[in-house]
């Protein structure tokens, strides 16, 4: 197994809008990141990856990049840039960026120009069809609109969008393209960051001639991943893209890759070797039926089934429970109805994750056990997704379905204010900020959790210097335990003659676990709970430092 330093690091995911507000107006900004780097560093975390800093005139939250090069003003100026990298490289942390480029703002001069004419040479920069008149040119629906299309009145034309409309998707069938992207890369690196996480990477590559999808809908578009996830072409790109700018570089890039699977997710990370890491979407569509507002309840079983198969189909994964585009962990996967089930049940979740085999990448109050937010108005709401979902939604039972659909799943959640103390706006800011701090904040947040040595945080802090200190944690094989036991998640990792044993009660209830007594002798290097027998309390974590006895 190479080692590698991104091997070693547990990520931090910062999304600046809501970790710091440093200049009082009401929005996290680079310089509260700075002002927070001790914390990271007491935390325990080796790097971070920054969502979108970019110019961008905020669609999708800075997920609709207007100048590669340039920092939003809100986040600060280029100098903030310049003094936060050196500050996080002079305590030995790393700085992984977000990388956006299978769509731009339609605010981006490529796409200003590519709109003014049909011979502008930024046309094919962008994806443009005549369609059939005012008829889309094909049936595809988008993440966000109804329609993944839009008409220009001007050109007399339809632009492709898998997102919002304003967020035109690249062509990457254009080299001219190509190259603009891998020297904007290529620059960002000689600053000096050290990778980067690559928004939808797996979608920059359509299905020649953009053809229909064919998946059965009741409505007139059509969602076309069978087309536009995945392409034979996304390996050439990918392969270009590492040869161009990665190859010779000690950094790390990791595909966001909606979409994957097992058997097609090697063809990225192992064989291809485009990317390091991935992140894949199936534990994150585990409680979702029919789309990702269809709620249906987490299932333990299902989980242990599809954390095993990934453990087996990649020789290193991404783990993570969480990110800004999703709902609070304890909330959806744990078990926020008491403090007591809130407290044990995040700290269980923490150590069933972040102790398989792979890079953990922690998200800002994960750590704190923050939990979703309380919605009760479609005022509170900013997010893109939630606010088109919930308009497109008419009335009636359909409203409350998606209401429903918001509360649990909405991204808003994630996105509330990093939970610093139990003053006013919870110390993010001393100004309103852009969106509600959760009002639970007074007794969730750092401070109150650093002053409580049995918090998530301190447990996080344990948890987290145990394992970027063991090879057994880091390098260590890994084999399912208990496989076929519907309350427990249960593994063990072994590297060389040391093995590590992590058993998960995933259930509030007591429960029974027959394991070889002689684990009883052994020593627990972390736990949720003082006394340990065969009966497992509430979401009791234990993990067991498995010594061989020589015979
Ligand atoms: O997300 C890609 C993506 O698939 C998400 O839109 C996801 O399906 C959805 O949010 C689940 O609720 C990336 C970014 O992480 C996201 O913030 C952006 O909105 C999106 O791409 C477009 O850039
Ligand atoms: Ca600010």
């Amino acid at each position: 197994m190479e080692k590698k330093w991104w091997k070693e690091s547990v990520v931090y995911q910062i999304y600046p809008r809501s970790f710091k507000d440093s200049n009082h107006d009401g929005i996290g900004d680079l310089r509260g990141i700075i002002e927070k780097i001790e914390y990271l560093v007491w935390l325990g975390v080796k790097a971070v990856w920054l969502n979108p800093v970019y110019d961008s005139p905020n669609d999708d939250m800075g997920y609709d990049i207007r100048d590669y090069e340039k920092i939003m003003s809100e986040f600060g100026t280029r100098e903030d840039f310049d003094l936060l990298l050196e500050t996080l490289h002079k305590h030995d942390i790393k700085l992984i960026m977000d990388l956006v480029v299978n769509h731009s703002s339609d605010e981006h001069h490529w796409f200003v120009e590519s709109r003014k004419s049909k011979d502008n040479p930024y046309r094919d920069y962008y994806f443009w069809k005549k369609g059939n008149g005012f008829k889309e040119p094909n049936n595809w629906a988008s993440f966000f609109t109804p329609s993944a299309w839009t008409y220009d009145e001007l050109t007399e034309e339809w632009y492709l969008h898998l997102f919002s409309e304003k967020q035109p998707d690249l062509n990457w069938d254009n080299p001219a393209l190509r190259e603009e992207i891998y020297s904007m890369i290529n620059r960002w690196f000689d600053k000096g960051v050290d990778g980067f996480r690559m928004d939808v990477i797996n979608l920059i590559a359509k299905k020649e001639g953009l053809p229909d999808g064919s998946k059965p809908t009741d409505g007139p578009y059509v969602f076309s991943d069978e087309h536009f996830a995945m392409q034979p072409k996304l390996h050439e790109h990918l392969q270009e893209m590492r040869r161009r700018c990665f190859d010779h570089r000690n950094c790390m890039c990791v595909g966001e890759t909606p979409f994957v699977n097992t058997s097609n997710a090697s063809s990225l990370i192992e064989t291809g070797r485009e990317l390091d890491l991935l992140f894949h979407f199936e534990l994150m569509d585990i409680d979702s039926r029919n789309g990702k507002w269809d709620y249906i309840p987490f299932n333990i079983m299902k989980f242990k089934k599809l954390m095993n198969s990934w453990q087996e189909a990649l020789s290193w994964n991404s783990l993570f429970w969480s990110n800004h585009d999703q709902p609070r962990t304890v909330s959806r996967f744990g078990d926020d109805s008491t403090e007591f089930y809130r407290v044990q049940s995040a700290k269980m979740l923490g150590v069933a994750m972040h102790f398989l085999k792979g890079t953990s990448f922690v998200f800002q109050g994960e750590e704190l056990g923050m939990t979703n937010y309380p919605f009760t108005k479609i005022e509170e709401l900013r997010d893109i997704e939630s606010l088109q979902f919930i308009r497109n939604a008419t009335k009636g039972d359909f409203l409350d379905f998606a209401w429903k659909g918001i509360l649990k799943k909405g991204r808003d959640n994630a996105r509330t204010p990093m939970q610093w103390d139990d003053s006013l706006y919870s110390g993010f800011s001393d100004v309103l900020p852009w969106i509600s701090v959760n009002p639970n904040y007074s007794s969730i947040n750092v401070e109150t959790e650093m002053n409580n040595p049995d918090s998530i945080l301190h447990f996080y802090q344990k948890m987290i210097s145990l394992k970027t200190k063991s090879e057994v944690l880091i390098y260590g094989d890994y084999e399912p335990l208990f496989l076929d036991n519907e309350a427990f998640f249960a593994y063990i990792r072994r590297h060389e003659d040391k093995q590590i044993i992590v058993i998960c009660n995933m259930t509030k209830n007591h429960v029974h676990l027959d394991y070889p007594k002689e684990w009883n002798h052994q020593e627990v290097i972390l736990s949720n709970y003082e006394n340990y027998d065969v009966l497992f309390q509430p979401y009791e974590v234990r993990v067991i430092n498995l010594v061989q006895h020589n015979e």
